[in-house]
């Protein structure tokens, strides 16, 4: 049987390449996998990315249930294929806090407090000096520029940056610059896209104290992207925290300004306002400086929930 290497729900770019890269690094060290995602529709940044490089959009995974799963990128539960309590997970590897899976037997479990699953990724092919494709190269490349928003965001590291500086000699890709903004274009393109499709973007539900609060970010290039749809995005937003959330909180998070316009719906407005020092101007408010979910949303969150 072999490993099926998955990353988040609602996967971005690191998930995927994550997924493509440690399927081939299992392969070329004597364990054969599959690289796959949970979703069969990947954002438009993911497929610019897998198509740019000539990549195959990884296998649907949606269900883990008596199959044997190493997982990239994560280690929650809420963020996991259904069935994963029953699932075999052989190996994670990650750059986030560590989750609320656990598993049976000892397994291979690697994480770095660094901007990118691919950062870790290029560590193991480099330590263990495994051969690292063109393509897939060029995928890890992609993903650590978006994780780190070209080097922009509070998690960057210097080895995100020794591994993109590694990583363009062997992709060839020598304009990151360019491939970044290629990447911001695709993944912040609003027009025609449906208002439930901008909020699941980049969407991830937490367990906060026992509370369920979920997170979404839209990346732009400017805000005046979504000017004319703030009414639709918030309905969108309220109607999701209705469906069973203590909060639901949408990042519009403006790239080229570094902050984010911080949508709000929550039954404790107020413990959102001290979580973030702000003050809530009708549904939403300006936090300068706030660029990462993970580094700068989450933390804050989880001390004001008692997490
Ligand atoms: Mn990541």
């Amino acid at each position: 049987m072999s490993v099926n290497v998955v990353g988040h729900s609602s996967p971005d770019t690191d998930s995927v390449a994550g997924a493509i890269a440690y399927a081939h690094y299992l392969k070329s060290t004597g364990t054969d996998a599959v690289a796959c995602a949970q979703s069969a529709t990947l954002n438009p940044e993911t497929t610019l990315v897998l198509k740019k490089f000539g990549l195959a959009t990884p296998q649907v995974f949606t269900d883990a249930g008596g199959k044997d799963v190493a997982l990239v990128d994560f280690s929650d539960i809420a963020q996991a294929p259904a069935n994963i309590g029953k699932a075999n997970i052989v190996a994670i590897v990650d750059h986030h806090k560590i989750g609320d899976i656990t598993t049976n037997s000892p397994i291979f479990f690697y994480a770095q407090p660094v901007g990118c699953t691919c950062t870790v990724l290029y560590e193991m092919y480099t330590t263990n000096k495994v051969a690292l494709p063109k393509n897939i190269a060029g995928a890890m490349l992609a993903a650590i520029l978006s994780d780190t928003v070209n080097f922009k965001s509070p998690t960057c590291t210097p080895a995100d940056k020794t591994a993109v500086a590694a990583l363009k000699g062997v992709s060839g890709v020598s304009d990151t610059d360019g491939l970044f903004m290629d990447m911001l274009k695709a993944k912040s393109a609003v027009d025609g896209v449906p208002i439930k499709d901008l909020l699941f973007r980049d969407y991830k539900d937490f367990d906060m104290g026992g509370k369920k609060v979920g997170i979404g970010q839209l990346e732009l290039a400017t805000l005046d992207q979504v000017a004319k749809m703030r009414n639709d995005l918030y309905k969108a937003v309220a109607a999701l925290k209705a469906d069973g959330r203590h909060t639901v909180l949408f990042m519009l998070t403006d790239v080229v300004k570094e902050g984010t316009d911080l949508m709000v719906a929550s039954d404790d407005p107020a413990l959102i306002e001290k979580a973030f020092k702000g003050k809530l101007s009708g549904q939403s408010m300006w936090i300068d400086g706030m660029m990462s979910r993970k580094k700068q949303a989450v933390p804050p969150l989880q001390k004001a929930f008692g997490a």
